[in-house]
């Protein structure tokens, strides 16, 4: 606990700090909140950034401070009220950068958003007000000029992750290609390589372009406040150039799962047409200033693409021996895997509704 007070130190005075306590659930970096003394709610948020995962720090502090200034100015030329509680703010620390270097541990520190709420899952009046808020947050983004990194190379580029994939299989570090479930995976995820990579495909061809996008819209990186009005897009890390299926894709791969990401029930799987048809609404709302047919046509395998390639990473880190993903159980990767397979499925069998839908 003394660490975590004297690295908090570099960005305010650590003397008036209450104490320091975890908070939420992501699986990358690790998260805590800040109480001053004398206060009632937590003031700031300590991260310790996972830089195995984000190793250029640098970059991903400039693309993160070149997004939330770019957003906050529009804001204040809109004139939008409590701009504090619409943007994320990072701190500066005393070496004038938004983050410090500890022992080799990367850290940083931001505002804490009061009386805000995450959720694990949504109802469709709210998957409605998060489809608008991510569409408006990539269309708040098609001006910015300054350049952003590509800050994991190839993060959704699926084309990646299947030879990620193919490398985790040849290698089998952690000896378990002999499960005959893990070699049936293999198959079931090889069968539909070539039409899970259509997004690249029309890329090479110049049919679709990359734009500014989260690529991490999970449904509990958005904060609402008490009477259910979205209030900002948090867990900015991943921002950066990609297609508009990763924003819109991810969202529903975990909203529209009526089930956990890792439900070891697969039974509880189904993927909820009410909450794409609410979120769908809402994006094309925020995006309909700039997204061009090609791109509103492929949504439908937007919904499919994500719980596929999250399958994808999720079975990968199962062969290499869960280095990547925090697991909390020597299965947990595997059961991720068979519960992103199954929304897969689910979705697929939804895409003619879903294309309905949208024409
Ligand atoms: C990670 O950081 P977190 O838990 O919000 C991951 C996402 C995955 C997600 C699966 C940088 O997100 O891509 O979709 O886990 N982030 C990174 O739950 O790999
Ligand atoms: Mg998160």
């Amino acid at each position: 606990m003394n660490e975590l007070f004297s690295i908090a130190g570099h960005f305010i005075d650590p003397k008036t700090i209450e104490n320091i306590q975890p908070l939420g659930n992501g699986l990358i970096n690790d998260t805590y909140k800040i109480m001053l003394k004398g206060g009632t709610k937590p003031k700031y948020v300590l991260q310790r950034i996972n830089n195995a995962v984000f190793t250029d720090v640098e970059m991903l502090q400039n693309n993160i401070e070149a997004v939330t200034n770019h957003i906050r100015k529009k804001y204040e030329n809109q004139g939008v009220k409590d701009i504090g509680r619409r943007v994320l703010h990072f701190l500066k620390a005393d070496t004038g950068k938004t983050y410090v270097i500890e022992d080799g541990k990367y850290w940083r520190v931001m505002d804490f958003i009061a009386d805000s709420y995450t959720y694990e899952a949504v109802t469709p009046k709210y998957a409605y007000y998060a489809g608008r808020s991510f569409g408006d947050f990539e269309s708040l983004l098609t001006d910015l000029e300054a350049p952003i990194g590509e800050i994991i190379p190839d993060f959704h580029n699926i084309e990646f992750r299947l030879r990620q994939l193919d490398d985790a299989i040849t290698d089998d570090k952690a000896g378990r290609m002999k499960d005959p479930e893990v070699q049936d995976y293999v198959k079931k995820i090889k069968a539909v390589e070539e039409r899970m990579c259509l997004g690249e495909q029309l890329y090479r061809e110049g049919k679709l372009p990359k734009r500014i996008c989260h690529c991490d819209t999970k449904v509990n990186n958005m904060l609402f406040d008490k009477d259910g009005n979205v209030l900002c897009v948090i867990d900015l890390d991943t921002i950066m150039p990609s297609f508009v299926f990763s924003d819109f894709g991810d969202f529903l791969r975990s909203a529209a799962n009526t089930g956990a990401e890792d439900d070891p029930n697969l039974d509880n799987i189904h993927f909820n047409m009410e909450i794409f048809k609410a979120f769908a609404k809402g994006y094309l709302e925020g995006t309909k200033s700039f997204l061009l047919p090609i791109e509103k046509e492929n949504l439908p395998y937007a919904a499919t693409l994500f719980p596929y390639m999250q399958a994808v990473r999720f079975f990968a880190d199962y062969l290499i021996g869960d280095t990547y993903y925090k697991i909390k159980y020597p299965e947990h990767n595997l059961v991720r895997t068979r519960a992103q397979w199954r929304l897969f499925q689910e979705a697929e069998a939804c895409l003619p509704e879903m294309k309905s839908f949208l024409s």
